[in-house]
């Protein structure tokens, strides 16, 4: 195995807002999750990497095109930001935990303030970005998502779904429950496949779990 790189100064809290997911966008860097580690003021701050997504090359290198010269910031002012899906245009969309409830759908564009933590929900403050969905009052924790035909399909770990969000019309709609908990999703040849998260030391596992489940699109 060789080390590509050391990643100095990426955040780690013990126990949350780690976000933490990693994935190669369509253009071919690499895009990383990463929560405000329990310093929600951090996100707000250009020389912190907490409570961002990052972009980088895949040799761990920052790309020379990215918003902030010299810096892996992709996109700031997340408190923990999950799963990250493309649709057909190359946009980013990304999900992210709340505080209390007020999960969020964002559309990501590059060098742009997500609001945490100034702002949440529909709030809205110049500058920063509201999400183009929130779940207000309830709690998804959403997890990974993967986008198909116009559609989010989002893994919820709390809200033990998979949840469908339209891009077109902005509503949700529930594609699988009664699993537990689901940490993340994955769309291929027009199937969706997830593996519960029942025995993660947070659910009640079942006799059977955790089970890899797979769910025709059509
Ligand atoms: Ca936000």
């Amino acid at each position: 195995m060789k080390q590509l790189y050391c990643w100095k100064g990426f955040p780690v809290h013990r126990s949350i807002n780690n976000g933490g997911r990693i994935k190669i966008g369509p253009d071919g860097k690499l895009y990383v999750t990463a929560g405000d580690a329990s310093k929600p003021e951090s996100a707000q701050k250009l020389d912190h990497l907490s409570g961002k997504i990052l972009r980088l090359e895949l040799d761990g290198t920052i790309p020379a095109d990215n918003p902030f010269p010299g810096s892996f910031i992709y996109s700031y002012g997340h408190r923990n930001p999950q799963g990250l899906a493309w649709n057909e245009e190359g946009q980013l969309f990304a999900t992210e935990h709340g505080q209390s409830a007020h999960d969020e759908i964002n559309k990501i564009e590059p060098g742009k303030n997500y609001g945490w933590p100034k702002i949440q929900g529909d709030e809205k403050k110049t500058g920063m970005e509201t999400p183009i969905f929130h779940t207000n009052g309830d709690t998804w924790a959403p997890s990974g998502t993967a986008y198909h035909d116009g559609k989010l399909y989002i893994a919820s770990l709390r809200g033990e779904a998979v949840r469908v969000y339209d891009l077109k019309i902005g509503e949700v709609s529930i594609l699988s429950e009664g699993n537990g908990r689901i940490r993340d999703v994955i769309i291929e040849d027009g199937a969706l496949y997830f593996v519960t998260n029942n025995t993660d030391g947070r659910g009640t596992p079942a006799e059977n779990d955790d089970r890899y489940i797979k769910i025709e699109l059509k």
